[in-house]
């Protein structure tokens, strides 16, 4: 499949390529993810990717599994090393691949599973103070709507660029 791609599109996808399916172990590795549980909540596999020099932004990817009998919601995420972190999805329209900001979070239902995961939902770090490397552990605080407040920490994987060739050419 062959995408079109703005030149700004392109360096996205570089920090959020999919087709990395091995991507989360990896960079779990030698740090094993600990679930972090917040009432009904469940998050497992978080990671985020080691950044370019002066790349402006970072992403933010996990497993939420909302074991209760309610919605919940992702309301806000922050993390200490950017101005902000928002909540987006990416997702084709046409064959062209789109981000957009989820101003009003991300639902998490009853009894299901939200993956964030390069190439779909993700946080996005915005302004970031400076590069993520590779081993750093990023903290992140998330505020769902019903469960509350929780820090998760996000382990950061090789970047993108860093990877060998993967689906998107
Ligand atoms: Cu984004």
């Amino acid at each position: 499949m062959t995408f079109r791609l703005s030149a700004i599109a392109l360096a996205f996808t570089a920090l959020f390529a999919s087709g990395l399916p091995t991507f989360a172990q990896d960079a779990n590795a030698g740090h094993q993810a600990e679930m972090v549980v917040l009432g009904q909540i469940e998050i497992t596999d978080a990671f985020t990717r080691a950044t370019l020099p002066n790349a402006p932004v970072g992403g933010g990817f996990m497993t939420i599994t909302n074991k209760g009998t309610e919605a919940d919601r992702l309301v806000s995420a922050s993390v200490d090393i950017a101005k902000q972190a928002q909540i987006h999805e990416m997702a084709l329209e046409g064959d062209v691949m789109k981000m957009r900001q989820l101003k009003d979070g991300l639902e998490i239902p009853a009894g299901e599973t939200v993956v964030l995961e390069p190439g779909g939902f993700h946080l996005m770090f915005m302004g970031l103070s400076g590069a993520i490397k590779e081993g750093d552990v990023v903290p992140v605080m998330l505020t769902f709507e019903k469960a509350g407040t929780v820090t998760v920490d996000l382990v950061a994987g090789a970047t993108a660029a860093n990877t060998p060739a993967h689906g998107h050419e």
